[in-house]
């Protein structure tokens, strides 16, 4: 059982998403539940790819190959997943902030999140103040990540959490900020819960904010 748990885990880190697909079916057809063969095999394998991207030893292409393979995987067991009662991480809504369409880290945030446990909604990109109202609203998520990389688009964060605050839902959850120009001190002066240098860092955080 923990030799097709690590077959899953060293295959998604090198990318390979067919042998990852073919595993976690096979581990599926062995009588595995869903959500062994997410936690020992999926998620134990993106930990890695976090740990060695934090480190600078994988950089965004491998993260994104990585990202692919886990999605392979995840193909199968999410028909599985929904139909058991295997709680989530938490729900994690993200996306980036009005007037800014860089979404490349943003993506990277949502697929180690995933990566790591977390019901992920994507929101894309250019997303006004009001677009987080409503989708907070629908969705009812612990926790919500916003992006921006433009200094001129930084202050939409700021917008955004005075919206929630206005809807009254600034207090149902977290919030955590990034990208490269938003820095600690930053997440600090507009009231953001947390801030993450990485979307490796974002995990570890992202965790830290739900417990
Ligand atoms: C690719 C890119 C583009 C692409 C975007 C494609 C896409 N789909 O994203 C295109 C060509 C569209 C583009 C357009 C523009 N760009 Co541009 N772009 C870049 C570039 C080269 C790379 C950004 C990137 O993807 N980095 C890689 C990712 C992985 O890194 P990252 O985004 O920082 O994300 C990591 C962390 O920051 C963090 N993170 C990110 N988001 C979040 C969110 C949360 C919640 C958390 C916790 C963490 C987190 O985790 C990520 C992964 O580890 C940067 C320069 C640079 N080297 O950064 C310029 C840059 C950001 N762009 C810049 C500019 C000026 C523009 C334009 C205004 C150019 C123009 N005159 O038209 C337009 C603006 C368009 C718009 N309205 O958004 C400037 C910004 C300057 C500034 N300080 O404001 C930069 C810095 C280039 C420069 N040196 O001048 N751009």
């Amino acid at each position: 059982m923990t030799e097709i748990l690590g077959g899953i885990a060293k295959n998604l880190y090198s990318g390979n998403a067919p042998e990852v697909a073919t595993l976690v079916q096979q581990a599926v057809d062995q009588g595995l539940p869903a959500a062994d063969v997410l936690n020992g095999g999926l998620i134990a394998g993106m930990d890695e790819v976090g740990k060695d991207f934090k480190a600078g030893d994988l950089f965004v292409p491998e993260v994104l190959i990585a990202a692919r393979a886990m999605h392979a995987g995840m193909a199968i067991l999410r028909p599985l997943l929904a139909e058991g009662d295997v709680p989530t991480a938490g729900k994690f809504l993200i996306g980036t902030v009005q007037g800014d369409l860089h979404d490349i880290g943003k993506n990277l945030v949502k697929m180690m999140l995933e990566g790591a446990g977390f019901e992920t909604v994507d929101l894309g990109t250019d997303v006004k103040p009001e677009g987080f109202v409503s989708a907070v609203q629908e969705h009812r998520p612990q926790l919500i990540g916003m992006s921006a990389l433009l200094t001129t688009t930084m202050p939409g964060m700021q917008a955004t959490i005075d919206a929630l605050r206005e809807a009254g839902l600034r207090d149902t959850l977290k919030i955590m900020v990034g990208g490269a120009p938003v820095t600690a001190a930053f997440a600090e002066k507009i009231g953001a819960d947390a801030y993450a240098p990485d979307a490796a860092s974002a995990v570890d955080v992202a965790r830290e904010l739900v417990t």
